[in-house]
Protein backbone atom coordinates (compact mmCIF):
# COMPACT_ATOMS: atom_id res chain seq x y z
CA UNK A 1 0.00 0.00 0.00
CA UNK A 2 1.60 3.17 -0.78
CA UNK A 3 2.37 5.48 2.05
CA UNK A 4 0.11 8.71 2.50
CA UNK A 5 1.61 11.77 0.56
CA UNK A 6 2.10 14.58 2.74
CA UNK A 7 0.94 17.70 1.07
CA UNK A 8 2.83 20.35 0.26
CA UNK A 9 2.50 22.85 3.02
CA UNK A 10 3.90 20.05 5.54
CA UNK A 11 6.78 19.02 3.36
CA UNK A 12 7.36 23.00 3.54
CA UNK A 13 6.88 23.48 7.00
CA UNK A 14 8.96 20.20 8.03
CA UNK A 15 11.71 21.35 5.65
CA UNK A 16 11.58 25.20 8.15
CA UNK A 17 11.69 23.78 11.23
CA UNK A 18 14.96 21.10 10.05
CA UNK A 19 16.81 24.33 8.64
CA UNK A 20 15.91 26.32 11.91
CA UNK A 21 16.95 23.51 13.78
CA UNK A 22 20.15 22.71 11.75
CA UNK A 23 21.05 26.38 11.15
CA UNK A 24 19.83 28.86 13.91
CA UNK A 25 19.82 30.99 11.73
CA UNK A 26 18.73 34.70 12.01
CA UNK A 27 16.74 36.43 9.38
CA UNK A 28 17.77 39.94 10.42
CA UNK A 29 21.68 38.82 10.34
CA UNK A 30 23.70 39.99 7.14
CA UNK A 31 24.59 38.20 4.58
CA UNK A 32 27.75 37.58 2.58
CA UNK A 33 29.18 36.01 -0.23
CA UNK A 34 31.34 33.11 0.09
CA UNK A 35 33.49 30.72 -1.45
CA UNK A 36 33.94 27.28 -0.42
CA UNK A 37 37.84 26.26 0.20
CA UNK A 38 37.38 22.67 1.80
CA UNK A 39 34.76 20.41 2.88
CA UNK A 40 34.88 17.90 6.74
CA UNK A 41 32.09 15.71 6.92
CA UNK A 42 29.19 17.79 7.50
CA UNK A 43 30.88 20.95 7.34
CA UNK A 44 32.55 23.31 5.01
CA UNK A 45 35.46 25.97 5.15
CA UNK A 46 34.26 29.34 3.70
CA UNK A 47 35.91 32.33 2.72
CA UNK A 48 34.18 35.33 2.76
CA UNK A 49 34.38 37.97 0.15
CA UNK A 50 33.02 41.40 0.50
CA UNK A 51 31.86 43.24 3.62
CA UNK A 52 33.14 43.64 6.98
CA UNK A 53 34.34 39.92 7.17
CA UNK A 54 36.01 40.45 4.35
CA UNK A 55 38.89 37.49 3.80
CA UNK A 56 38.22 35.27 6.58
CA UNK A 57 37.60 32.13 6.65
CA UNK A 58 33.78 30.23 8.68
CA UNK A 59 33.18 26.75 9.26
CA UNK A 60 29.89 26.19 8.04
CA UNK A 61 26.89 24.18 8.70
CA UNK A 62 25.08 24.16 5.29
CA UNK A 63 21.08 24.43 4.87
CA UNK A 64 19.71 20.54 4.59
CA UNK A 65 18.27 21.39 0.92
CA UNK A 66 21.39 22.62 -0.28
CA UNK A 67 23.42 19.61 -2.28
CA UNK A 68 26.63 18.56 -1.75
CA UNK A 69 28.83 21.65 -1.56
CA UNK A 70 32.38 21.25 -2.53
CA UNK A 71 35.79 22.76 -3.07
CA UNK A 72 34.99 25.78 -5.71
CA UNK A 73 31.72 26.38 -4.78
CA UNK A 74 30.27 30.13 -4.79
CA UNK A 75 27.50 30.61 -1.60
CA UNK A 76 25.73 32.77 0.06
CA UNK A 77 26.28 32.40 3.93
CA UNK A 78 25.31 34.30 7.26
CA UNK A 79 27.28 34.35 10.46
CA UNK A 80 26.66 31.97 13.22
CA UNK A 81 26.63 31.77 16.82
CA UNK A 82 29.85 31.37 17.64
CA UNK A 83 32.86 32.79 16.47
CA UNK A 84 34.16 31.51 13.85
CA UNK A 85 31.24 29.34 12.57
CA UNK A 86 28.71 30.03 9.71
CA UNK A 87 25.67 28.81 7.98
CA UNK A 88 25.26 28.75 4.28
CA UNK A 89 22.00 29.69 3.17
CA UNK A 90 22.28 29.38 -0.71
CA UNK A 91 24.46 27.64 -3.44
CA UNK A 92 25.30 30.03 -6.74
CA UNK A 93 25.37 27.88 -9.86
CA UNK A 94 28.29 26.17 -10.81
CA UNK A 95 29.88 27.06 -13.98
CA UNK A 96 31.21 23.67 -14.23
CA UNK A 97 31.76 20.34 -12.16
CA UNK A 98 33.57 17.65 -11.93
CA UNK A 99 31.49 14.16 -10.40
CA UNK A 100 33.48 11.07 -9.30
CA UNK A 101 31.54 8.28 -8.85
CA UNK A 102 31.89 6.35 -5.55
CA UNK A 103 32.81 2.39 -4.91
CA UNK A 104 29.14 1.71 -4.59
CA UNK A 105 28.68 3.75 -7.66
CA UNK A 106 26.96 6.54 -5.94
CA UNK A 107 27.63 10.14 -8.10
CA UNK A 108 29.65 12.48 -5.61
CA UNK A 109 31.07 16.16 -6.74
CA UNK A 110 35.07 16.13 -6.42
CA UNK A 111 35.24 20.43 -6.75
CA UNK A 112 33.02 23.02 -8.91
CA UNK A 113 33.67 26.06 -11.00
CA UNK A 114 36.91 24.36 -12.56
CA UNK A 115 38.21 25.57 -15.56
CA UNK A 116 41.73 23.44 -15.98
CA UNK A 117 42.53 19.85 -15.01
CA UNK A 118 45.91 19.74 -14.05
CA UNK A 119 46.44 15.64 -14.41
CA UNK A 120 49.59 14.97 -12.73
CA UNK A 121 51.76 12.07 -13.91
CA UNK A 122 55.38 11.46 -12.64
CA UNK A 123 58.31 8.77 -13.33
CA UNK A 124 57.77 7.32 -9.86
CA UNK A 125 54.64 6.23 -9.35
CA UNK A 126 54.60 4.78 -13.04
CA UNK A 127 51.89 6.32 -15.30
CA UNK A 128 48.87 4.61 -16.43
CA UNK A 129 47.43 5.41 -19.71
CA UNK A 130 44.18 4.26 -18.95
CA UNK A 131 43.83 6.40 -16.09
CA UNK A 132 45.26 9.48 -17.87
CA UNK A 133 42.84 8.73 -20.61
CA UNK A 134 39.90 8.49 -17.82
CA UNK A 135 40.80 11.76 -16.47
CA UNK A 136 40.48 13.62 -20.28
CA UNK A 137 37.52 11.79 -21.09
CA UNK A 138 35.98 13.91 -17.93
CA UNK A 139 37.58 16.57 -18.99
CA UNK A 140 36.11 16.68 -22.52
CA UNK A 141 32.58 15.61 -20.80
CA UNK A 142 32.31 18.44 -18.13
CA UNK A 143 34.69 20.82 -20.05
CA UNK A 144 37.56 21.24 -18.39
CA UNK A 145 41.19 22.28 -20.13
CA UNK A 146 43.34 19.31 -19.38
CA UNK A 147 47.41 19.94 -19.03
CA UNK A 148 49.23 17.23 -18.61
CA UNK A 149 52.14 17.66 -16.24
CA UNK A 150 55.04 15.29 -15.69
CA UNK A 151 56.52 16.22 -12.17
CA UNK A 152 59.84 14.62 -10.51
CA UNK A 153 61.58 15.70 -14.02
CA UNK A 154 64.90 15.88 -11.43
CA UNK A 155 64.49 11.76 -10.99
CA UNK A 156 64.80 11.75 -14.82
CA UNK A 157 68.57 9.88 -14.81
CA UNK A 158 67.47 6.69 -16.69
CA UNK A 159 67.93 7.21 -20.91
CA UNK A 160 65.29 4.61 -21.52
CA UNK A 161 62.95 5.74 -18.62
CA UNK A 162 63.44 8.96 -20.00
CA UNK A 163 62.45 7.96 -23.67
CA UNK A 164 59.17 5.75 -22.48
CA UNK A 165 57.89 9.51 -20.75
CA UNK A 166 58.69 11.18 -23.85
CA UNK A 167 56.83 9.16 -26.06
CA UNK A 168 54.05 9.09 -23.47
CA UNK A 169 53.82 13.24 -24.04
CA UNK A 170 53.89 13.05 -27.62
CA UNK A 171 50.95 11.18 -27.77
CA UNK A 172 49.43 13.66 -25.85
CA UNK A 173 51.03 16.51 -27.59
CA UNK A 174 49.94 14.83 -31.26
CA UNK A 175 46.41 15.02 -30.32
CA UNK A 176 46.46 18.60 -29.16
CA UNK A 177 46.67 18.62 -25.41
CA UNK A 178 49.19 20.94 -23.35
CA UNK A 179 52.35 18.90 -21.70
CA UNK A 180 54.51 20.55 -19.54
CA UNK A 181 58.09 18.80 -17.60
CA UNK A 182 58.25 20.36 -14.19
CA UNK A 183 59.92 19.64 -10.93
CA UNK A 184 58.35 20.43 -7.69
CA UNK A 185 61.97 20.00 -6.20
CA UNK A 186 64.14 22.00 -8.38
CA UNK A 187 61.83 24.24 -9.70
CA UNK A 188 62.14 23.76 -13.17
CA UNK A 189 58.46 24.55 -15.35
CA UNK A 190 56.91 26.48 -12.59
CA UNK A 191 57.13 30.28 -14.12
CA UNK A 192 55.44 28.21 -17.36
CA UNK A 193 53.04 26.30 -14.80
CA UNK A 194 52.51 29.65 -13.22
CA UNK A 195 51.43 31.60 -16.29
CA UNK A 196 49.12 29.30 -17.18
CA UNK A 197 47.46 29.03 -13.54
CA UNK A 198 46.69 32.73 -13.75
CA UNK A 199 43.22 33.83 -13.75
CA UNK A 200 41.65 30.24 -13.77
CA UNK A 201 39.94 27.84 -10.86
CA UNK A 202 42.35 24.78 -12.07
CA UNK A 203 42.44 21.19 -10.16
CA UNK A 204 45.59 18.68 -9.58
CA UNK A 205 44.46 15.29 -10.12
CA UNK A 206 46.15 12.24 -10.25
CA UNK A 207 47.60 8.98 -8.44
CA UNK A 208 48.79 9.22 -5.18
CA UNK A 209 52.35 10.25 -4.68
CA UNK A 210 52.80 11.85 -7.79
CA UNK A 211 53.92 15.39 -6.00
CA UNK A 212 50.42 17.36 -6.35
CA UNK A 213 50.64 18.78 -2.86
CA UNK A 214 54.06 19.19 -3.34
CA UNK A 215 53.18 21.01 -6.54
CA UNK A 216 50.47 23.22 -4.51
CA UNK A 217 53.44 24.06 -1.89
CA UNK A 218 56.18 24.96 -4.60
CA UNK A 219 53.31 27.35 -6.57
CA UNK A 220 52.71 28.88 -3.15
CA UNK A 221 55.52 28.50 -0.52
CA UNK A 222 52.50 29.69 2.24
CA UNK A 223 50.15 26.89 1.08
CA UNK A 224 51.90 24.44 3.92
CA UNK A 225 50.32 21.67 2.39
CA UNK A 226 51.38 18.12 4.06
CA UNK A 227 53.17 16.11 1.49
CA UNK A 228 53.60 12.28 1.88
CA UNK A 229 57.34 10.75 1.59
CA UNK A 230 57.41 7.96 -0.64
CA UNK A 231 60.40 6.42 0.54
CA UNK A 232 59.06 5.58 3.35
CA UNK A 233 57.59 3.20 2.01
CA UNK A 234 55.08 2.43 4.47
CA UNK A 235 51.44 3.92 4.12
CA UNK A 236 52.24 4.69 8.05
CA UNK A 237 53.77 8.41 8.51
CA UNK A 238 52.73 9.25 4.80
CA UNK A 239 50.69 12.41 4.41
CA UNK A 240 48.44 11.40 2.27
CA UNK A 241 46.00 14.57 0.75
CA UNK A 242 42.42 13.39 2.27
CA UNK A 243 40.29 15.95 1.33
CA UNK A 244 40.05 18.88 -1.88
CA UNK A 245 41.53 22.19 -0.69
CA UNK A 246 41.01 25.39 -2.62
CA UNK A 247 44.02 27.75 -2.59
CA UNK A 248 44.88 31.34 -4.16
CA UNK A 249 48.00 31.80 -6.32
CA UNK A 250 49.26 35.86 -5.91
CA UNK A 251 48.98 35.90 -9.34
CA UNK A 252 44.86 35.86 -8.74
CA UNK A 253 44.41 31.74 -10.46
CA UNK A 254 42.75 29.44 -7.64
CA UNK A 255 44.33 26.34 -7.10
CA UNK A 256 42.56 22.99 -5.81
CA UNK A 257 45.12 20.01 -4.52
CA UNK A 258 42.88 17.01 -4.61
CA UNK A 259 43.26 13.07 -3.03
CA UNK A 260 45.31 11.17 -4.96
CA UNK A 261 43.12 7.80 -6.75
CA UNK A 262 44.25 5.06 -8.27
CA UNK A 263 40.47 4.29 -10.10
CA UNK A 264 38.55 7.41 -11.51
CA UNK A 265 35.23 5.54 -12.94
CA UNK A 266 33.10 6.95 -16.08
CA UNK A 267 30.42 5.00 -14.58
CA UNK A 268 28.41 8.15 -15.00
CA UNK A 269 28.88 9.14 -18.32
CA UNK A 270 27.19 7.58 -21.87
CA UNK A 271 28.33 5.18 -24.53
CA UNK A 272 28.22 8.45 -26.70
CA UNK A 273 30.06 10.70 -24.38
CA UNK A 274 32.98 8.26 -24.05
CA UNK A 275 33.10 8.07 -27.62
CA UNK A 276 33.49 11.81 -28.08
CA UNK A 277 35.55 12.06 -25.17
CA UNK A 278 38.63 10.79 -27.38
CA UNK A 279 38.56 13.55 -29.41
CA UNK A 280 40.62 11.84 -32.39
CA UNK A 281 37.83 9.48 -32.80
CA UNK A 282 35.35 12.52 -33.52
CA UNK A 283 35.90 13.29 -37.12
CA UNK A 284 34.92 8.95 -37.47
CA UNK A 285 31.95 9.32 -35.79
CA UNK A 286 28.69 8.69 -38.03
CA UNK A 287 31.20 7.00 -40.63
CA UNK A 288 30.77 3.66 -40.36
CA UNK A 289 28.64 1.35 -42.54
CA UNK A 290 26.25 0.38 -40.20
CA UNK A 291 24.54 3.23 -38.07
CA UNK A 292 24.30 1.12 -35.14
CA UNK A 293 27.74 0.05 -35.53
CA UNK A 294 29.35 -0.94 -32.00
CA UNK A 295 33.15 -0.10 -33.16
CA UNK A 296 33.64 -4.48 -32.29
CA UNK A 297 35.15 -5.17 -35.58
CA UNK A 298 32.20 -4.89 -37.34
CA UNK A 299 32.76 -4.55 -41.19
CA UNK A 300 32.94 -0.96 -42.35
CA UNK A 301 33.58 0.16 -39.09
CA UNK A 302 35.54 3.82 -39.67
CA UNK A 303 37.12 3.58 -36.13
CA UNK A 304 39.25 0.36 -37.31
CA UNK A 305 39.85 1.74 -40.55
CA UNK A 306 41.23 4.68 -39.03
CA UNK A 307 43.37 2.42 -36.42
CA UNK A 308 44.72 0.38 -39.50
CA UNK A 309 45.42 3.49 -40.90
CA UNK A 310 47.26 4.53 -38.11
CA UNK A 311 45.22 7.58 -37.78
CA UNK A 312 44.35 6.58 -34.78
CA UNK A 313 46.88 5.38 -31.83
CA UNK A 314 46.39 1.94 -30.75
CA UNK A 315 47.28 2.62 -27.17
CA UNK A 316 44.55 4.87 -27.15
CA UNK A 317 41.90 2.33 -28.92
CA UNK A 318 42.62 0.25 -26.15
CA UNK A 319 42.55 2.44 -23.56
CA UNK A 320 38.76 2.75 -24.82
CA UNK A 321 38.03 -0.22 -24.86
CA UNK A 322 38.94 -1.13 -21.84
CA UNK A 323 36.79 1.99 -19.99
CA UNK A 324 33.88 0.63 -22.51
CA UNK A 325 34.09 -2.85 -21.37
CA UNK A 326 33.38 -1.41 -18.05
CA UNK A 327 30.74 1.22 -18.57
N1 LIG B 1 62.31 14.11 -6.50
C1 LIG B 1 61.12 14.70 -6.43
N2 LIG B 1 60.23 14.31 -5.50
C2 LIG B 1 59.04 14.92 -5.47
C3 LIG B 1 58.69 15.94 -6.37
N3 LIG B 1 57.41 16.34 -6.12
C4 LIG B 1 57.00 15.60 -5.07
N4 LIG B 1 57.98 14.74 -4.67
C5 LIG B 1 57.89 13.79 -3.55
O1 LIG B 1 56.90 12.82 -3.82
C6 LIG B 1 56.22 12.42 -2.60
C7 LIG B 1 54.72 12.56 -2.75
O2 LIG B 1 54.37 13.92 -2.91
P1 LIG B 1 52.92 14.48 -2.58
O3 LIG B 1 52.92 15.90 -2.95
O4 LIG B 1 52.50 14.13 -1.20
O5 LIG B 1 52.02 13.62 -3.58
P2 LIG B 1 50.44 13.75 -3.82
O6 LIG B 1 50.23 13.62 -5.27
O7 LIG B 1 49.94 14.98 -3.18
O8 LIG B 1 49.90 12.47 -3.09
P3 LIG B 1 48.41 12.24 -2.45
O9 LIG B 1 48.10 13.40 -1.56
O10 LIG B 1 48.52 10.95 -1.72
O11 LIG B 1 47.49 12.14 -3.62
C8 LIG B 1 56.82 13.31 -1.52
O12 LIG B 1 57.82 12.58 -0.85
C9 LIG B 1 57.41 14.46 -2.27
O13 LIG B 1 58.48 15.08 -1.59
C10 LIG B 1 59.66 16.33 -7.36
O14 LIG B 1 59.46 17.20 -8.21
N5 LIG B 1 60.84 15.66 -7.33
MG1 LIG C 1 48.54 15.29 -1.71
ZN1 LIG D 1 32.29 1.52 -36.00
Amino acid sequence: MPRKQLSQRQLARIQRQRDAHATQEDAGAATYRGLVLSRFGQQVDVEVSGGELHGHILRCFQRSNLEALVSGDEVVLQRGMEPGAGVVLALLPRRSLLPRPSKSGELKPVAANIDTMLIVIAPEPKPHYNLIDRYLVAAETFGFRPLLLLNKCDLLHDAAQREELDALLNLYTALGYGTLRVSSKSGQGLTDLRARLSQATAIFVGQSGVGKSALVNALLPGAATLEGALSEGEDKGRHTTTAARLFHLPEGGRLIDSPGIREFGLSHIDARQLLEGFVEFRPWLGACRFRDCRHRGEAGCALREALQQGKIDPRRMQSYELIRNNL
